[in-house]
């Protein structure tokens, strides 16, 4: 079902050259109950899927980038009702430029293939470049990707490191609600809706229906979190205008890539 994926590093002699295969069988069986908890929950863990040296080669390098070129910002976003943003963070330009195995695993056709047949629908390359890929850590105490939607339809997480779940960095999500930009309205969904709860050990690698699903990573206690977001749209997102206000003052774009 799934060819060859090979990650090749680009400016580094042949020698360096690491081959990353997707190879092993992802059965109908695995494919549907992962579909069903994306429909349950918003989200799903899809370790499984990827090879234990594919998920290296990416969370190696996303903990590389973030000590190297991670930025720090602390913001309250008014379009998901003021929810904080506390964290440092690397943008897709320079994972881009410094990077190798995420910018070539983002561009696999083998794994959009699988991550769409998990969605139940096709999935494409985000339109808008920025949202692509990006790097996010958690590092000092309350640090959290606060409450919020994505722009775009479905999300690939791998995470780098994260703390045992008792000191935070769990993902909580809310499935099948809708972002009001203007009135996000999110204090009256936590009062009405159940809260789902993914615990996440390094390593893991979950995939997510970004659009519709309410979410946050719970604030830290200790430790350090660190991930790789790989951003997938829908097939009626890529013509679609859209607006990408808390993106662009999270990883402050305009102008920059
Ligand atoms: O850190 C996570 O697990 C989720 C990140 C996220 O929601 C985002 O980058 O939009
Ligand atoms: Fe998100």
């Amino acid at each position: 079902m799934i060819d060859q994926l090979h990650v090749t590093r680009r400016r580094r002699p042949a020698a360096d050259a690491v081959a990353l295969d997707l190879t092993q069988a992802v059965s109908p069986a695995q494919v549907s109950l992962a579909r069903r908890q994306l429909g349950r929950r918003g989200c799903v863990v899809v370790s499984e899927i990827i090879p234990p040296s594919l998920r290296n080669a990416v969370v190696t390098e996303a903990v590389q980038l973030a000590d190297a070129l991670g930025v720090r910002r602390d913001l309250e976003l008014a379009e998901t009702g003021f929810s904080p943003r506390r964290m440092s963070n690397v943008m897709h330009g320079l994972i881009a430029e410094q990077g190798v195995a995420i910018s070539q695993v983002y561009e696999s056709e083998t794994l959009l293939h699988v991550l769409s047949s998990i969605a139940g629908e096709p999935l494409f390359p985000c339109p808008y470049e920025p949202e692509r890929f990006v790097i996010t850590r958690l590092e000092h105490p309350g640090d959290t990707h606060g409450w919020h939607w994505d722009d775009y339809g479905f999300a690939l997480v791998w995470v780098a490191e994260c703390p045992d779940p008792v000191d935070g960095g769990f993902v909580e999500s809310i499935p099948d609600t809708a972002w009001d930009k203007q009135r996000p309205g999110i204090e009256q969904i936590l009062r009405d809706r159940r809260v789902h709860r993914l615990d996440l050990s390094a390593g893991d690698v979950y995939l997510m229906r970004t659009d519709t699903t309410l979410h946050r990573v719970h604030p830290i206690r200790r430790g350090r979190r660190t991930i790789v977001n790989m951003a997938f749209a829908r097939h009626d997102e890529l013509c679609r205008t859209t607006t990408h206000e808390t993106m662009d003052a999270l990883w402050s774009t305009p102008g920059t890539e």
